[in-house]
């Protein structure tokens, strides 16, 4: 899309309040502030909840008299000439698609950003590890000694950067599919498309919808870095500098090497350029995905100017984050794990192939939610790697059926105390749903939470 006319702009209409709605409002208010033109503009913001987040804020900002909540109708829409959508909304809306064609331009608060931030930007999509590898790219760059600002669908709306008073040297975004949808002139120094696993099947047709809607993160990027492992979502043609990563090995790009390192099985170390750079074992975080995250971390590392050596030393010191295959306890012998942001199919499968080859005894999976419209099938090769499986929530029993002696339980609550009753030292407990939490709790935190605090119980009843 060209740029916005913002001089003609007299009625811009706001979809969805929440974090990215409020972030809108005050850069638009901040706009208003700076330019003497633009303080007549009507601002307009609708939102369909009776108590949407940022309520509160929202009216600090505008006065009680242009917040409306209800869902827009289609003269709203058409009575606009700029529309700002939060990434939450669906575009193919009658009443968005109309406007689209009254050609009233719609963007989301990306696109905003992109047309105003000179700043150098790496991005990072895909399914799953796009904010393991944001926060890992943040945590090198700041240890390298940049003065870097991770957002987007990491929990930071990206226009917030613009409002800040000191700008960082460089932007890594995490981008997703949502947000992806409406960008058009984000010009990057290189973007990561990490992998692709079916998710949001309730809101695209298609997996090849949900596919093209990621690709679109390379249309002005530099460097194109892709997943070897998945050669089939990879944009066509290549246009940008190509560097790929993968779970195999590679002469010139990153990779792993397998084996054969003191008899070890498995992938043992990362490489780069033919050689070896980091050994699995220097690193803070497990299972084989976390070697690929750290691949495409130091490929993004590099497009800011980051020396290889020094990111990979600072790599090392990374922890991770909460909720990602993260060890709560290992109490008596038995690791409980806590992956509840694996909230699809791939992240579950990630999950159990990564810790797997951890453990002596059996593992005991605790999976369902809300399958978001997956075809669970997708999941029965895991499933044939798991012991025992517990399944709670809306979608549990669809995941129950593909394994023969599963046990729907009621509450999370209950599957652990359940698993408590059933493992015994040398097994895993692994809390990875491949599902959304909202059936049962607020979010992913809050089930990760809730998990941990079940777990905490159980050896402070016994102590
Ligand atoms: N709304 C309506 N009508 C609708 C749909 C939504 O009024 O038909 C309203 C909702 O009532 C809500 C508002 O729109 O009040 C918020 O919209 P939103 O869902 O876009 O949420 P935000 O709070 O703005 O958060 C968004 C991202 N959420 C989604 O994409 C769903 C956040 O990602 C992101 O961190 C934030 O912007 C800042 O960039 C979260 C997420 O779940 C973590 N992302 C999905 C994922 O990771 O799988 C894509
Ligand atoms: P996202 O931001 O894309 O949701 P996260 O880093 O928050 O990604 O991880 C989400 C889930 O995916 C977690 O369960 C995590 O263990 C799993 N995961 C992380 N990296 C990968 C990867 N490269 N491939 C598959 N699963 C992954």
């Amino acid at each position: 899309m060209t740029k916005i006319a913002w001089q003609n702009t007299k009625h811009i209409v706001v979809l969805g309040l929440g974090k990215t709605g409020v972030s809108v409002l005050r850069y638009l208010q901040h706009k208003r502030q700076q330019d003497k033109k633009f303080a007549e503009v009507q601002i307009q913001v609708f939102d369909s909840r009776e108590n949407p987040p940022g309520l509160e804020e929202a009216k600090q900002i505008l006065g009680d008299t242009e917040l409306l909540n209800r869902h827009w109708e289609l003269e709203d829409t058409l009575a606009a000439d700029l529309i700002i959508a939060s990434p939450g909304i669906d575009l193919r809306e009658d009443s968005i698609v109309l406007a689209r064609d009254a050609d009233i331009p719609i963007v989301g608060d990306v696109e905003l950003f992109a047309q105003e931030s000179k700043l150098p930007i790496v991005a990072v999509t895909g399914s799953n590890g796009k904010s393991t590898v944001t926060r890992m790219v943040e945590f090198v760059a700041e240890r390298c000694g940049k003065n870097v600002a991770a957002a987007g669908n990491i929990g930071v709306p990206v226009l917030e950067l613009l409002l800040q008073e000191q700008q960082p040297d460089a932007v890594i975004l995490e981008l997703s599919s949502f947000q992806l949808e409406s960008i058009s002139s984000l010009k990057l120094k290189a973007a990561a498309l990490m992998n692709i696993s079916a998710d949001h099947m309730d809101r695209y047709c298609t997996l090849e919808e949900y596919v093209k809607a990621k690709q679109r993160i390379f249309t002005h990027a530099k460097t194109w870095i892709l997943n070897r492992q998945q050669q089939d979502t990879w944009p066509h043609p290549v246009t940008g500098k190509l560097m790929t990563f993968g779970n195999d090995s590679h002469p010139k790009h990153f990779g792993l090497l397998s084996g054969n390192i003191d008899r070890v099985s498995g992938p043992v170390a990362v490489t780069f350029d033919g050689s070896v750079v980091l050994r699995a074992d220097q690193l803070q975080l497990q299972g084989i995905h976390n070697l690929v995250n750290v691949q495409a971390a130091l490929a993004l590392c590099q497009a800011i100017d980051i020396d290889i050596e020094a990111a990979v030393s600072a790599v090392k010191e990374f922890k991770g984050l909460a909720h990602r295959c993260e060890l709560v306890s290992d109490n008596k012998g038995v690791l409980w794990v806590n992956d509840s942001k694996a909230t699809n199919i791939g992240a579950t499968a990630a999950a159990v192939e990564g810790l797997r080859p951890m453990i002596n005894g059996r593992l005991l999976l605790i999976a369902g939610g809300v399958g978001k419209g997956a075809d669970f099938r997708e999941l029965q090769s895991t499933l044939e790697r798991v012991d025992i499986l517990l399944t709670i929530g809306e979608d549990g029993p669809r995941i129950g059926q593909l394994f023969n002696g599963s046990r729907q339980v009621k509450s999370l609550q209950q599957a652990v105390e359940l698993a408590a009753s059933l493992v015994q030292t040398g097994d895993m407990v692994l809390l990875s749903p491949a599902c959304a939490s909202f059936d049962q709790f607020q979010n992913f935190e809050h089930r990760g939470d809730s998990f941990r605090h079940a777990v905490e119980a159980l050896y402070v009843d016994s102590a």
